[in-house]
């Protein structure tokens, strides 16, 4: 699915501002709220969560549908005999689009985009109202409970309908990213995909074939021989052209894109009347034995798990805050992160590619964990997490957003692995049955092939029980030895860590640590570093690194997280998780020094 841009044959009209809005009592389908305008609404900003953006518990809490209105009119000369299209680069989680009273399409999962064609439907002056479904259960990704299983632990329960989400950071919704409207030709260029085959010739450089495959869409599909495929350097000179809707274009002596040391192509098709300008790098990766290759050198991750979150846009598209985030990074000597635990707006994976960030890009396949903490078995009844009837139902639309997110992060440079889920229950019976299709379509879907992960959690145990053994083409582990495992006996956690990457090592294949980390309150000090002061995290992080660095095949160190961030009440979280590196303003704490001193002396590299 290709991002919208503007060219010389497609408009690009944004409809981000402020919307008409309002929480649903309930009956607001029923009675047709979304066929008019809203009555008595609030004022709200598009893009954005809504949750943080009013004061009240019960606003940012509410369960069930809210609703977005705003009128729009477009000039007729821009769309006549035009495709017109109106896409949403994120709604969570759940949909429904209204135009003119009609009903004209809806969409499931929160964090990728959706496009619905209106071109018929377009008036002189448009009312279209967006549902949104923020409710979490068995059926979505992320995974929701249906009782509260991680608040009280106590007998008395709350028996309040209410999102419960199974997994750690805050259930924030909304039209999280922005809605445009697109016009282009009614013949029009549906997809690109490129794959590059090159031969290393020197640092940074390669002979390089790109083999291109251009899909059209729409009517009257434009004669194969008026499309050409245009690659351009830097500073515009041409590099290679083709024609046809498939071909390979030679580039000699091609300028790679390497970690934190970007380069980008743009390649230029043109099919009948339409364009499309694509930004794009070239670069391979795979894996060779226990290490992991970017141009055939072995590289060593030095990054975070991070989430969208900041105040008050809660998960809402903060443009400002990615480029702060990546010179954050890049002051840390960091050289990739991880988009825990769904896929990222665009603009982020753009400026990735632009800026030299490696990405480890993630479905929104998380929760996929009955067994967690005994939490969902607290009522006494066991619940199994691939159980047919009882268990999770997230298969198909699992496919889906693979199949999705692959299409839309296809071409980017940036991504280097697909990470099909977060701590599901990896050692479950049938984890191997529900992961092993998703592996396999995750590889058949991309073309350039790259490898493929999951995010194992500690109580899948080790080789021998977690299906990732098997699955993955690189270990990843969330392990958090000196915290919930052992702390704050960090002399004893060490050797527990140690043993236990022993045991993986025997397997053959890299593995780096996805998450670690030690919550961290930021101004709590003490001499004696006791659990949740900033002494703590630092002795914390000295101890873990000491151990990554005794074992060769680990490939890299992803601490969790990159700056703090909202979640769910409970009594283990401080207004939130607080392992962050940095604040949720973005201010270092003290371990964010050391982290600093020590990725600045660690190559990307040759490592090990
Ligand atoms: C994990 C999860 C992450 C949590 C983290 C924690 O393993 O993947 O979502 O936030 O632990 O801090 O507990």
């Amino acid at each position: 699915m290709l991002y919208p841009v503007m060219t010389s044959s497609r408009s690009v009209i944004d409809l981000s501002g402020i919307w008409k809005f309002k929480l649903d009592d309930g009956n607001g389908l029923s009675e047709g709220v979304c066929l008019h305008p809203l009555k008595e609404p609030l004022n709200m900003p598009v893009p954005s969560s809504y949750n943080d953006l009013k004061e009240d518990v019960s606003f940012r809490d509410h369960y069930g549908y809210v609703f977005y209105q705003r009128k729009f009119s477009c000039p007729a000369a821009l769309y006549r005999d035009q495709r017109v299209v109106l896409r949403f680069e994120a709604v969570t989680h759940f949909a429904r689009v209204f135009l003119n009273g009609e009903e004209i399409g809806n969409h499931l999962g929160g964090f990728l985009p959706f496009e619905i064609e209106i071109g018929e439907k377009l008036r002189d002056d448009n009312l279209l109202t967006v549902a949104v479904d923020n409710r979490i259960n068995y059926h979505t990704l992320p995974i929701g409970n249906l009782e509260d299983v991680w608040g009280s632990r106590g007998k008395n329960k709350s028996k309040k309908k209410a999102n419960y989400p199974n997994f750690d950071f805050f259930n924030y919704c909304g039209i999280t990213r922005p809605v445009r409207l697109l016009i282009m030709p009614k013949s029009y260029i549906d997809d690109i995909t490129l794959v590059p085959e090159v031969v290393h010739t020197g640092e940074g450089s390669g002979d390089v074939t790109l083999r291109y495959q251009i899909r059209m869409g729409g009517e009257n599909i434009c004669d194969e021989k008026s499309c050409r495929v245009e690659v351009f350097d830097a500073n515009g000179i041409s590099a290679g052209a083709g024609t046809g809707l498939s071909g390979q274009i030679f580039i000699k002596n091609a300028h790679l894109w390497q970690p934190l040391n970007s380069y980008l192509y743009t390649v230029k098709v043109t099919c009948g009347e339409d364009t499309y300008e694509l930004p794009y790098g070239i670069r391979t990766v795979r894996v060779d034995g226990n290490r992991f290759l970017i141009n055939e050198k072995p590289f060593y991750f030095k990054g975070y798990g991070k989430h969208e979150d900041t105040f008050p846009n809660g998960r809402g598209e903060n443009i400002p805050m990615y480029v702060k985030d990546i010179s954050l990074m890049k002051w840390q000597g960091a050289n990739s992160f991880r988009c825990s635990h769904y896929p990222y707006s665009e603009e982020i994976m753009r400026l990735a590619d632009a800026e030299g960030l490696v990405v480890i890009d993630e479905t929104p396949g998380v929760g996929i964990n009955l067994a967690f903490g005994g939490g969902a078995n607290f009522d006494g009844k066991k619940k199994v997490t691939y159980d047919k009837e009882t268990g999770v139902q997230t298969f198909g639309h699992h496919q889906d957003v693979i199949r999705d997110l692959i299409r839309r992060d296809k071409n980017y440079a940036c991504v280097v692995m697909w990470n099909i889920a977060n701590e599901p229950d990896g050692a479950g019976a049938g984890a191997y049955e529900y992961f092993k299709p998703l592996f396999d379509l995750a590889r058949a879907e991309d073309p350039v092939k790259r490898p493929c992960c999951m995010a194992s959690a500690q109580v899948s145990g080790g080789p021998d029980t977690d299906v990732s053994a098997r699955l993955s083409d690189v270990i990843c582990l969330n392990r958090y030895y000196g915290w919930y495992e052992g702390g704050p006996h960090l002399d004893e956690a060490v050797d527990w860590f140690r043993e236990e990457l022993s045991q993986w090592q025997k397997l053959g294949k890299p593995l780096m640590i996805t998450e670690y980390g030690a919550d961290t309150v930021a101004g709590l000090h003490d001499t004696t570093p006791v659990m949740f002061t900033e002494e703590y995290q630092l002795e914390y992080y000295r101890m873990n690194n000491q151990v990554l660095d005794e074992f060769s095949f680990v490939v890299g160190e992803h601490l969790w997280s990159f700056a703090d961030f909202a979640t769910g009440q409970g009594t283990s979280r401080v207004q939130g998780n607080k392992k962050g590196l940095f604040t949720r303003d973005r201010r270092p704490k003290l371990a964010a020094h050391y982290i600093k001193d020590r990725w600045q002396k660690i190559p990307n590299f040759d490592y090990k």
